[in-house]
Parts: C-alpha cells; structure tokens; sequence
C-alpha cells in the first residue's frame, strides 16, 4: 500500500524526475506542506514566500490574478524558492485541446513553462492535454525538469466528477508515453490511484471552519494524510489570513508532518 511507504523509498519508484526531486525534498526537508499563496499583489506572494518557504516544499500559485504580474515578480519568486529550497506549481489547470494547452504553457505573458517546475491539468481532454503540455517544452530532455499534476477529483461541494472520470484520469496518469511527465494526481481519496512513485496532493486543509461561502469542502491535516492518503497537503487561507503566517505556516507543517510520520510507522 503506498500510504505506508516513506517519500525517500518512494522517491526511487517515481518515473517522472520532478516527482523524484519533491519526494526527495520533502524527505530531506521533513515538510509535506503546500502553500497556496493566493493572493492579487506581486509583493505580498514575495513576502509570504520569504516568512513561510522555510516550511513548504511547495509554492503553488495563480498567476492569471496577479495584478502587478512582471518578470522581476518571476525572477524573486525563483530566488526565493531556490534560497528555501522549494519547487513551484503554476495551478492553471489547463483543460482544452493540445494546441491550445501548448501555446497556454509556453506563450503569452506568464510563459509559464519557463519558470513552474509544476502545472495542474484537468484530464478532461484525455491524453492529448499532456501530449500538448510536453510539445511546449520542445524536443530532447527538457520534460525532465517539468512535471504535471492531473486533477482526479475536486473538494468543491457539487463537482461533477463520478468514479468512471477518476479511474479514468488514474489510467492517463499511470499508462501509456506520457507517464514520465505525470509527477502526480490532485485528489481527495487514497483510493484514487495505487502507483506509489506518484504523488498525492490534497487542498481542502483547514484547522478549523469545514467550509468556506463558496462551495470549498474543509478537513484536518490529520485527516488528509491519514485517512484521505494525501502526501502533500495544500493549505491556503489557513495561513494567509492566519494573525501571524510564519507560526501557521509552522504549526501546518508541524501537524502534517507528525500525521506522515504516524501513518508509516502503523
Ligand atoms: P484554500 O486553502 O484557501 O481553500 O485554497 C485552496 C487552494 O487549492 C486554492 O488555490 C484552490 O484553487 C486549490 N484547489 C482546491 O481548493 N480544490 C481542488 O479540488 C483543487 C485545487 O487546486
């Protein structure tokens, strides 16, 4: 079972490099926490990368509502990661056909592919969004250093996705050309997919409050890792609307933590 299995042994069974690199990183940093840093000013991602990247392994972000977005925001958000020792994933979610995710990953303003170590994609179009993501990488090695994660399921209250979708979106994850660009699934349930070289990202974390106005579907960290499967658990307003970022960001990384060092040694 891969829930009982440590990120260090897990790290030599990924197929994919990035999702080697992170399990490695996360083993070596003793940190299985994602910080969703959403927020709208270039500035403030700066700052709370800089107060919480001592406690993630991951920065995941959403460019697309940045409004001072400019490649000085790329150039510090990189520096920061690197000074931290953490890896950044762009959650844009792509979702249409191959063309069209290649020209949204590589062009336009955020040229995303040139800086996220990691992306997010919807497996709605089936194979071809990843076929489309790798084409904007261009030929030779230059997938090793990217990765995606595929989402399998939503914590959104109502999302339409049903069991067919989610066997579906593991088989695109863990078969066929295109398995060594997968570094992970986005999902809710350790039943999603069994491959222990992928990994789990789970949002949907809070201490306390079990919904937001919006149809967001809250658990704790404990539950995540322990009874949900999630290797890495993403938090948000958790922490950014925490008094003080730096202690939440400690106090989720902590949590998070202890619940993966239980679950293997069970
Ligand atoms: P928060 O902890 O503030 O609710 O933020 C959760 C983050 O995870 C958001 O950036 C959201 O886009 C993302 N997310 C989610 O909440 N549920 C999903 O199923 C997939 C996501 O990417």
């Amino acid at each position: 079972q891969r829930t009982k299995l440590t990120y260090e042994s897990r790290a030599n069974l990924a197929k994919s490099a990035v999702a080697k690199r992170l399990f490695n990183l996360m083993a070596s940093k003793q940190t299985n926490l994602c910080l969703a840093a959403d927020l709208t000013k270039a500035d403030d991602i700066l700052d709370i990368a800089d107060k919480c990247g001592p406690h993630i392994c991951l920065l995941k972000t959403h460019v697309d509502f940045v409004e001072d977005f400019s490649e000085g925001f790329i150039t510090n958000l990189k520096s920061l990661a690197k000074r931290h020792n953490f890896l950044l994933m762009e959650d844009r979610k792509f979702a249409d056909i191959g063309n069209t995710v290649s020209l949204q990953y590589g062009k336009g303003i955020y040229k995303i592919s040139s800086w996220a170590d990691l992306v997010t994609a919807h497996t709605l179009p089936g194979r071809s969004v990843l076929q489309g993501l790798k084409a904007a990488l261009g030929p030779g090695d230059a997938s090793k250093e990217r990765g995606v994660f595929l989402l399998a399921e939503m914590s959104a209250s109502g999302n339409l996705i049903d069991d067919k979708y989610k066997e579906n979106s593991n088989k695109i994850a863990t078969e066929g050309a295109d398995v060594d660009f997968v570094a992970g699934v986005v999902c809710q349930s350790s039943k999603t997919f069994a491959f222990p070289g992928l990994l789990q990202l789970t949002p949907g974390v809070k201490i306390d409050e079990s919904v937001d106005k919006l149809g967001q579907q809250y658990q704790t960290p404990e539950h995540v890792i322990q009874e949900r499967g999630a290797d890495i658990g993403v938090v948000g307003r958790g922490i950014l609307q925490a008094s003080n970022v730096e202690q939440a960001a400690q106090t989720y990384r902590d949590r998070l933590w202890a619940a993966y060092k239980d679950r293997v040694a069970k």
